[in-house]
C-alpha cells in the first residue's frame, strides 16, 4: 500500500544519508522531493506546503541533540514532523462497550465491523453483532455469515425497517456480551433521512464510540466526508478502509487529521483479520524505512566502537593483523546481519545489482564457517597461524565440524590478506580502509 508514495520519501531521505554535508541547498532539494511525492499522492496542496515550511525551517534553525550527526539530525526532524502530520495515537477503546457503525453505500461498515469483531476476540473480550441496516435486503444475511465465521452471537431481523427498535431489541437480547457493534444503513450521500435515522439510532444506543467507515481511495475527500458526518451524529474515530492498492491513501489519512478526525484503524484488504490500528509513529517508520535506516546505524556503531576502528586500522597498515584480529571484524560484520540485509540497509544500495558471479549467501555462509573454524583454534595458533601444520589442520577441522580444505582456504586467505596489508603500510595508506568504512557509518 502507498508505494509510490512510499519509495518517493525513501529516496528522498537515501539522498540525504548519502550528501556529504547538510547546507541549504540540501534542504530546499530535499523539500522539494518530499513536495513533489506527495501532491503526485493526492495529498493536499496547502498541508504539504505547510509541512514542508516545518521541516525546512527546523532543518536551518535546530542544531543537532548531542551524539547526533547533521545528517541523522535532518532524517529524524522529517520523520517527527511526518508523524505529527498524520496525526496523534488514537485511543483504542479496550474494555466493555457499545460501538455504532456509520458510513455510506459500499465503504466498508460491515466488512470492518467483522474485522474489529475478531480484534476484540483476539483481546479476550466477547463480540456481538446487530444488524441495524434495514435498506439493503442482503445486508442481515452479510452479517450473518460474518457472525457465523467468527462464532460470535448476532442479532438480526427482516421483519421489521425500523432500525431503532432492532437495535433495542438486540440490546436487550445480547446484553451478557461485553462489545455489542451496530451495523447501519449506507446511503449515496449524506442526506437528511441518513442524518435522521443515524441521530436516533445514536440517541437509542449511547454507543462509546462512533466509528465511521471511510474508503482511503477517496484521497481528500476523506477529510470533507468526516467533518461532515461529524457535526451531524459526532464521530470518534475513522476506520480508514481498502488501504489496500490505493496510491490516495495518504491524502485521506492527512486529511482527516486536518479536520481533527482521528483514524483509529485501517482496512488493509477483504479477509477478516485486515485490520491494523493506526500508529503515526508505526506507520511513518514504514513508510519511510526509518526503522531500517536508524538501525543499520546503530548495528554498525554497536559493531564498531570509537577507537575499535582507529586500531584495527592500524593493525591493518602495520602488517600487525593477526587471526584474532580477523575473528574480531567476522564477528562485526555478523553483529550487523546478514550481507543482504546491510546491503539492503545502506542508503541507495537497497536495489543494486551485484555483479556476475557473486553470490553473497555463499560469501556469508564461508564468514560463519571460518568463525566457527577460529574458534576451534588455540590462542598460541591464532596469534602465530604459522605454527599450523597439517595434523593441526585436521584436529581444527575436526572440532568445527568443517572440511580440511575449508580450514586451508581459510588460512590462505589470511596470509593474502596478511601480504596486502604489508605492502599497503608505510605512510601513503595510514588511512586505512577500515578506517574509512567506519567513518562512512559514523557520519550517516
Ligand atoms: N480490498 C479491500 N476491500 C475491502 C476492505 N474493506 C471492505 N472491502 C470490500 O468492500 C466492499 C464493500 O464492503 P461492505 O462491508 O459490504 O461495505 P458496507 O459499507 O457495509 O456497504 P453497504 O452495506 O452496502 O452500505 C466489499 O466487497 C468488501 O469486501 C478493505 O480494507 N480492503
Ligand atoms: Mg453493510
Amino acid at each position: 500500500m502507498l508505494e509510490k508514495l512510499s519509495s518517493g520519501l525513501k529516496d528522498a531521505l537515501r539522498k540525504i544519508a548519502k550528501s556529504g554535508y547538510i547546507d541549504k541547498a540540501t534542504v530546499d532539494e530535499l523539500v522539494k522531493d518530499i513536495q513533489r511525492t506527495m501532491l503526485a499522492s493526492d495529498v493536499n496542496v496547502k498541508l504539504v506546503f505547510e509541512l514542508t515550511e516545518k521541516i525546512k525551517k527546523r532543518a536551518l534553525d535546530e542544531k543537532p541533540k548531542s551524539g547526533m550527526t547533521p545528517r541523522e539530525h535532518m532524517v529524524n526532524i522529517v520523520y517527527e514532523e511526518l508523524v505529527n502530520f498524520v496525526g496523534k495515537k488514537p485511543e483504542i477503546m479496550i474494555r466493555p462497550g457499545k460501538i455504532l457503525f456509520v458510513g455510506l453505500f459500499g465503504s466498508g461498515k460491515t466488512t470492518s465491523i467483522g474485522k474489529l469483531a475478531k480484534f476484540y476476540q483476539k483481546k479476550g473480550l466477547r463480540p456481538a453483532l446487530i444488524g441495524c441496516d434495514v435498506h439493503r435486503p442482503a445486508a442481515m444475511d452479510q452479517l450473518k455469515q460474518i457472525a457465523e465465521q467468527l462464532n460470535v452471537p448476532y442479532y438480526i431481523s427482516k421483519d421489521t425497517k425500523d432500525a431503532v427498535k432492532i437495535a433495542r431489541t438486540g440490546l436487550e437480547q445480547l446484553r451478557k456480551n461485553d462489545i455489542l457493534i451496530f451495523d447501519s444503513s449506507g446511503r449515496d450521500a449524506l442526506d437528511g433521512e441518513l442524518a435522521k435515522e443515524l441521530k436516533e439510532l445514536g440517541k437509542m444506543i449511547q454507543a462509546d464510540e462512533v466509528i465511521l467507515a471511510i474508503p482511503a481511495d477517496l484521497g481528500q475527500a476523506a477529510g470533507k466526508q468526516a467533518s461532515e458526518f461529524n457535526k451531524l451524529v459526532g464521530i470518534t474515530g475513522i476506520f480508514l478502509t481498502k488501504m489496500d492498492g490505493t496510491a490516495r491513501g495518504g491524502g485521506a489519512i492527512s486529511a482527516c487529521a486536518a479536520t481533527n478526525s482521528p483514524v483509529k484503524f485501517i482496512g488493509v484488504g477483504e479477509k477478516l483479520d485486515a485490520l491494523e490500528v493506526f500508529e503515526p509513529e508505526r506507520f511513518i517508520s514504514r513508510l519511510i524505512g526509518f526503522g531500517d535506516l536508524q538501525s543499520l546505524i546503530e548495528k554498525a556503531k554497536e559493531a564498531i566502537e570509537p577507537g575499535k576502528a582507529e586500531e584495527m586500522a592500524d593493525k591493518f597498515t602495520s602488517g600487525k593483523f593477526t587471526m584474532e584480529d580477523f575473528y574480531e571484524q567476522l564477528k562485526s560484520m555478523g553483529k550487523m546481519g546478514s550481507l543482504k540485509s546491510i546491503m539492503d540497509m545502506m542508503p541507495g544500495m537497497g536495489g543494486m545489482k551485484l555483479p556476475k558471479g557473486v553470490d553473497l549467501a555463499k560469501q556469508e555462509d564461508k564468514m560463519k564457517k571460518w568463525k566457527f573454524i577460529i574458534e576451534s583454534m588455540t590462542k598460541k595458533e591464532r596469534a602465530d597461524p604459522d605454527l599450523i601444520d597439517s595434523s593441526r589442520i585436521t584436529r581444527i577441522a575436526k572440532g568445527s565440524g568443517t572440511q580440511e580444505s575449508d580450514v586451508r582456504e581459510l588460512i590462505k586467505n589470511y596470509n593474502q590478506s596478511k601480504k596486502m596489508m604489508k605492502m599497503f603500510s608505510g605512510g601513503s595508506m595510514k588511512r586505512g580502509m577500515m578506517s574509512r568504512f567506519a567513518k562512512k557509518f559514523k557520519g550517516m
